[in-house]
């Protein structure tokens, strides 16, 4: 049986996978209304892939015999300055979702929770993935910086990610 500390902070992190989704999925309309539709694409997909991350925590405790309680999920912003911006915007949540994810492994490790502290190293290992490809993003938003065809040449490319959550 999970304890209940254990079961309230995963319910916790899985409110902020949702607002993780909300974030990207309203930086998608932000590029959307800019007409960078690659960008928007990247997002959209990126919301999924939150939702994802949300319900595999979901579907953790309901495996582990505990209680889903979905919290409030705050608001996400709806505009930001340019491109840059929002992806270090996102460079900093991601940042910031890291250091919950290892909150949570050191909260199962003081209370011995293992199936808990395994179930944590996928996503572990995903907040390295999530964090090096947001940062390389930015840095190619700033080498493009002042050039509207490279801008261009990058949507282009983040219009090639395909949805891998299905
Ligand atoms: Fe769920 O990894 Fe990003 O937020």
């Amino acid at each position: 049986m999970i304890k209940k500390i254990m079961e309230d902070s995963i319910n916790e992190q899985i409110v902020k996978e949702m607002y993780s989704s909300n974030l990207y999925l309203s930086m998608a309309a932000y590029f959307h209304t800019i007409n960078l539709n690659g960008f928007a694409n990247w997002m959209r997909l990126q919301a999924q892939e939150e939702m994802a991350h949300a319900l595999k925590f979901f579907d953790y405790l309901l495996d582990r015999g505990a209680n889903v309680v979905l919290g409030q999920i705050d608001a996400p912003k709806r505009i930001w300055d340019n491109p840059l911006n929002a992806f270090e915007e996102s460079l900093a949540h991601e940042i910031s979702i890291t250091e919950s994810i290892n909150n949570l492994a050191d909260l199962s490790i003081q209370e011995k929770d293992h199936a808990t502290h395994n179930m944590l190293q996928w996503f572990i290992q995903e907040q390295v993935e999530e964090e090096a490809t947001v940062n390389e993003i930015c840095d190619r938003l700033k080498l493009a910086e002042g050039s509207p065809g490279g801008l261009f040449i990058l949507d282009h490319e983040m219009k090639q990610r395909q949805n891998t959550t299905a």
